[in-house]
């Protein structure tokens, strides 16, 4: 990596800082090109590894000063690139940030593409392709719990159980790998029996591993909650309700919802998505048809649906077709409207909708919506022996569980069968080498450029 690299690491935008980062080779000289240290700083003769100094940034084309700011060096490896890294905090102006880059720029650095600061440690070995992961996770985390997990994959709890599980197939390959090698003497190495114990075992905690992806995404990302129910049971103002303020539009006429809304709730220590839609009803017209496509595409990518009856009117045609509709996924019937006398025929809806939870509640005076957060933050919790544990949160890391597990349950199946080691040696390798793939011990560079393409320019 010959390089050396800049951009600005703060958010585009006026704030009390904004840091300017440089790494590679030349880091230090791009910079000291351009600081003069505080005159408060007499003594100063040369940069030392691992320590700000004070200084000014001066245009040496001008010799105009630019801003005074705070220039910190870390020499490598010890840094976050394991290269030579310089941070220049300025004050925190568009103008002024961007003037820095450009002398930077000016003096050779070459603009950073997105994540190549991270990219970077993942090439110099600082950090493995999960925990360069996390490193977003952390950054877009949006709850306590999207937080811990991506500070615990960070910390390296999901590299070391891979680690863990490499290192035991190894040991098994290796054993098997003599068994080929001495067959003819009628040697074995180990009893096939042993073998296949072992590699039960690490297949059923990848399995029990690739089983908490449901979970881990939704701690990543929210859960995708839709509100469905016909027009005028009020959905937009349930919405309202959770959140706290009036976001989407309510009046009494049905139809007022036409497109799709999504709002961020947080629950607890985690974050739901909460989608509003269009009321779904027979006969509409063509604006309020294609709000009901959206309705229907929101429901499809939801985890859970909170399907919405008027409990103070009696079930239409309009319900029914609902209740035709419903629903492929995990849902919760909502009796919304429970501050006026109860019409709603209770008895049917269970009929129609065995098994639900039912929960009465109205967006109007609120009654009702702790339960209903409690309602859904259980639902996402989930199995709550999940909750501390090391969960996966990526489709990546899954579909590479699941070939090394389908590997191993082959392995498996060739011991038992009595199959030559040889055919148990290859499923075996294969799944290594979907534990490898996961933490980047081997891996493409275009699965590079889309994992680090998620990154902002200067991560
Ligand atoms: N009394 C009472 N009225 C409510 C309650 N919730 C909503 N409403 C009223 O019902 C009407 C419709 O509410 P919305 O929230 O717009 O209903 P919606 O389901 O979003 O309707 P569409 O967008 O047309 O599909 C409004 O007049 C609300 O004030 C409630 O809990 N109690
Ligand atoms: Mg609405």
């Amino acid at each position: 990596m010959s390089d050396t690299i800049a951009a600005i690491a703060t958010p585009a935008g006026e704030g009390g800082i904004s840091v300017i980062r440089l790494s590679g080779p030349k880091s230090l000289a791009f910079a000291s090109a351009l600081f003069r240290p505080s005159s408060a700083d007499p003594h100063f003769k040369e940069f030392a590894p691992q320590r700000a100094y004070f200084g000014e940034i001066h245009d040496p084309g001008t010799q105009a000063m630019v801003d005074e700011v705070l220039l910190t060096f870390f020499k490598a490896p010890k840094s976050f690139t394991a290269e030579d890294v310089v941070e220049i905090s300025a004050h925190g102006g568009l103008f002024v940030t961007n003037k820095i880059l450009e002398l930077l720029l000016d003096q050779g650095a070459r603009l950073a593409e997105p994540g190549e600061f991270t990219r970077r440690a993942f090439l110099n070995g600082r950090i493995d392709l999960s925990q360069a992961e996390a490193v977003t996770d952390i950054i877009h985390a949006a709850s306590d719990r999207a937080l811990r997990s991506a500070v615990s994959q960070l910390k390296g709890s999901l590299s070391s159980k891979l680690n863990e599980w490499y290192e035991r197939l190894l040991a098994v390959l290796a054993q098997l790998e003599a068994s080929i090698d001495f067959s003819e003497e009628g040697l074995e190495f180990q009893k096939r029996e042993t073998t296949l114990a072992e590699i039960q075992a690490i297949q059923k905690d990848l399995h029990a591993l690739i089983e908490t992806y449901r979970q881990g995404k939704i701690f990543r990302e929210g859960a995708q909650v839709a509100l469905l129910g016909k027009p005028n049971v009020g959905k937009s103002s349930l919405l309202n309700g959770l959140l706290k303020e009036d976001r989407a539009i309510v009046t009494p006429m049905p139809g007022t919802t036409r497109d799709t809304l999504e709002e961020r709730v947080r629950i607890r220590d985690i974050h739901i998505n909460i989608i509003d839609a269009a009321g779904i009803r027979e006969n509409p017209e063509l604006i309020e048809k294609k709000g009901i496509e959206r309705a229907k595409a929101a429901l499809n990518r939801a985890d859970l649906a909170l399907v919405i009856f008027d409990a103070s009117e009696a079930l239409d045609a309009n319900d029914d077709l609902l209740i035709r509709e419903a629903v492929d996924k995990p849902y919760k019937i909502l009796l919304n409207k429970c501050d006026l006398p109860e019409q709603v025929d209770v008895p049917t809806l269970e009929k129609k909708f065995p098994n639900a939870e039912f929960i009465r509640l109205s967006a109007k005076t609120g009654a009702g919506l702790d339960a209903l957060r409690e309602s859904i933050y259980r639902f996402v919790m989930g199995d709550s022996s999940c909750n501390e544990t090391l969960v996966i949160t990526r489709e990546r890391h899954r579909q590479c569980l699941m070939q090394a597990s389908d590997a191993l349950l082959k392995s498996c199946a060739s011991l038992e069968q009595e199959l030559s080691e040889e055919f148990v040696a290859v499923d075996v390798t294969m799944a290594m080498d979907q534990l490898s793939i996961i933490l980047g011990k081997t891996f493409a560079e275009d699965l590079l450029d889309q994992i680090f393409g998620e990154f902002c320019i200067g991560k």
